[in-house]
């Protein structure tokens, strides 16, 4: 009943941020991400009667019932995990990340991708891809990305049960092989307000989310058309658009969610400079690190150029990775 998974972090191209259904987690648009090549999460689970209670430790700490991550994030996830699969078994979990966790770097979406697939392995529930992404989507949508490896689309569906809000790949990582995504950190430092209540405070009072919505399918369509024929003007220009607009939805929203540091604001203004002479592009999620999109012809000089900026602490140019997948290795 033990059971040990990988999963690594996805980028979004263009972005979720908002739910039309909380509590099954269903996104008001359907969203395309590039699965990274390192930023991993590596979690162990075992289910069983000897445990009274779930237990959750990540990164060495033990979170205990009453903290908002038991409660809010891990708790609330295995209690739809144990409604979904009939089952009355508590877990003992413990997970690792070989990057910052809360930052706004996709911790959640490796964190919970790799416990879905260790889940899948622990209870031996036989989930294929699809229906893995749906129960990691339970615990994080953008998880549902991070069980495919290369592009992904996570689709919004129609359905009010959600059935039809699942994930697909667009491309394996193989396709496009000197895509990359140079991650610049400017703070290790957890953010102020999660994306889940962010981008709920976003929905209920933002003037400009329904021109949001009304813009999404063109840049679906453009990045996926892209990513398919490996075009990066189109999938970066499209990308940074639409990352920007979302950033306006952020400022727009009561109180204003600001995400940004102040080195982010000296990389956004850098790259805007570069691209003038070279194809790269930035997107930025919830949180002030920034991630330029551009191919391995420029990928080092632009890493080196990002190192030189102040407030820059580290950097790490991504490749497309692969999906969540079951390891050997366990932690416990
Ligand atoms: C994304 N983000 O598409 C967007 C862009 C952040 C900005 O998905 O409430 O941690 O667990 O579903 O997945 C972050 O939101 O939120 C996110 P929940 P999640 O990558």
């Amino acid at each position: 009943m033990k059971s040990s998974a990988i999963a690594h972090a996805n980028i979004a191209l263009v972005k979720y941020w908002g739910k039309r259904n909380e509590e099954l987690m269903l996104p008001y648009n359907s969203s395309i991400s590039m699965t990274v090549s390192d930023f991993a999460a590596h979690t162990t689970v075992e289910f069983g009667e000897q445990y009274e209670e779930d237990i959750f430790i990540l990164d060495g700490i033990q979170y205990e019932k009453g903290s908002r991550v038991y409660d809010k994030y891990i708790e609330r996830f295995l209690e739809k995990v144990r409604k979904k699969v009939g089952s009355n078994l508590r877990a003992r979990i413990k997970s690792q990340n070989n990057f910052p966790t809360g930052a706004g770097l996709a911790s959640s979406a490796a964190g919970f991708a790799a416990l879905a697939t260790a889940i899948n392995g622990s209870l031996s529930l036989g989930m294929n891809k699809k229906e893995l992404s749906m129960l990691a989507r339970l615990g994080s949508g953008s998880a549902a990305r991070s069980v495919v490896g290369g592009f992904a689309e996570w689709k919004k569906g129609e359905k009010e049960d959600g059935v039809d809000s699942y994930v697909e790949q667009l491309v394996p990582p193989g396709h496009w092989p000197e895509c990359r995504m140079i991650a610049c950190v400017v703070s290790q430092e957890e953010k102020e307000v999660s994306s889940r209540s962010g981008m709920a405070r976003t929905v209920s009072t933002s003037p400009f989310y329904v021109s949001w919505l009304g813009q999404i399918e063109q840049d679906l369509n453009d990045v996926r058309r892209g990513i398919k024929g490996k075009d990066i003007v189109l999938v970066g220009k499209t990308a940074q658009r639409n990352c920007l607009k979302m950033h306006a939805l952020m400022l727009s929203t009561s109180p204003p969610l600001v995400y940004w540091g102040p080195a982010t604001l000296r990389v956004i203004k850098k790259c805007l400079e570069w691209q003038k002479e070279r194809d790269c592009f930035f997107t930025i999620d919830a949180g002030p690190q920034v991630k330029i999109i551009c191919l391995e012809r420029d990928s080092e000089e632009i890493a080196e150029r990002c190192a030189l900026i102040k407030g820059v602490e580290e950097v790490k140019v991504l490749e497309p990775g692969e999906g969540s997948r079951i390891v050997d290795d366990h932690l416990f």
